[in-house]
């Protein structure tokens, strides 16, 4: 690490309250250009920490930049992992509200609930499937904190990704027997199709997004526990949503989400 404990303290607070206020600051790598990813990780983990002594509470996790639409987007190569916190979740169909954020965008994603730990190192497709209890329909809402999403990967870890609200689908459907590589994803906003997909646009299929997970877990001694719901990152590009726009999700053989933005 190259960051001093008090640094990582101030350095996450500084993000948090970004987010807590919905105000942008600029990427902390201008500040702090020698920081590395066991700081940007470090960063993400005292967020978490700052959270769940307030009483919020983890339930889920992410893994963003996982397609190649994604990557192109954001000018970047290697997927990213965060956390997802109660507080932001929204209910299927229910609203959020767009001055709370600072430029939401929204991805269409597959997610999977697990019914058994799944812990690297060497998880891979077929461990995943065999853990999954159910995959789901999700809307991930991102709003990076750094002004105009320009920031490189280290300051996108330590901001947690840009997660800032989820929504997950009513309708949970067993993995045995889809084929998540051909499923189709159409994303619809104020009724006009805005982004269509297939599965296998996620690292070829999206399980494979989870084991990459366990397996990033696997290097800090942690694990996947059983009944983890996971964002598997966006089909496609992400897409700027304003006030007043409806967002629905359908996935081919899984289900259907909404969320409107007020
Ligand atoms: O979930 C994601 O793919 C987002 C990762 C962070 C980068 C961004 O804000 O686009
Ligand atoms: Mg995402």
């Amino acid at each position: 690490m190259k960051l001093a404990a008090d640094v990582i303290a101030g350095l996450a607070e500084h993000l948090e309250q970004a987010q807590l206020q919905g105000h942008d600051v600029v990427k902390i790598t201008d500040a702090h250009p020698e920081m590395d990813w066991e700081d940007a990780y470090a960063i993400q983990d005292t967020i978490r920490a700052r959270k769940l002594a307030r009483g919020d509470r983890v339930v889920g996790l992410k893994a963003g930049l996982t397609s190649h639409a994604k990557m192109k987007q954001m000018g970047v190569e290697s997927p990213v992992f965060g956390f997802l916190s109660e507080s932001f979740a929204v209910a299927d169909g229910g609203v959020i509200t767009h001055a709370e954020l600072i430029h939401p965008k929204v991805e269409p994603e597959i997610a999977f609930v697990l019914k058994h730990e799944l812990r690297g190192p060497g998880c891979h497709i077929g461990a995943v499937l065999a853990a999954t209890d159910f995959v789901i329909p999700a809307i991930e809402v991102i709003d990076s904190r750094y002004r105009d999403f320009k920031f490189d990967l280290k300051s996108v870890v330590a901001d947690n990704t840009s997660s800032a609200r989820f929504v997950v689908g009513s309708s949970a459907v067993p993995a045995e027997g889809l084929d998540l590589r051909t499923a189709g994803v159409v994303m619809e906003i104020n009724g006009e199709v805005r982004a269509i997909g297939a599965g296998a646009a996620v690292l070829g299929h999206p399980a494979a997004s989870v084991a990459m997970l366990a397996n990033f877990l696997a290097e800090r001694g942690e694990a996947i526990p059983a009944g983890t719901l996971i964002l598997t990152g966006g089909v496609t590009e992400a897409v700027a949503v304003k006030p007043g726009d409806h967002v629905q999700l359908r996935v081919q053989g899984i289900g259907s989400c909404a969320v409107r933005f007020a």
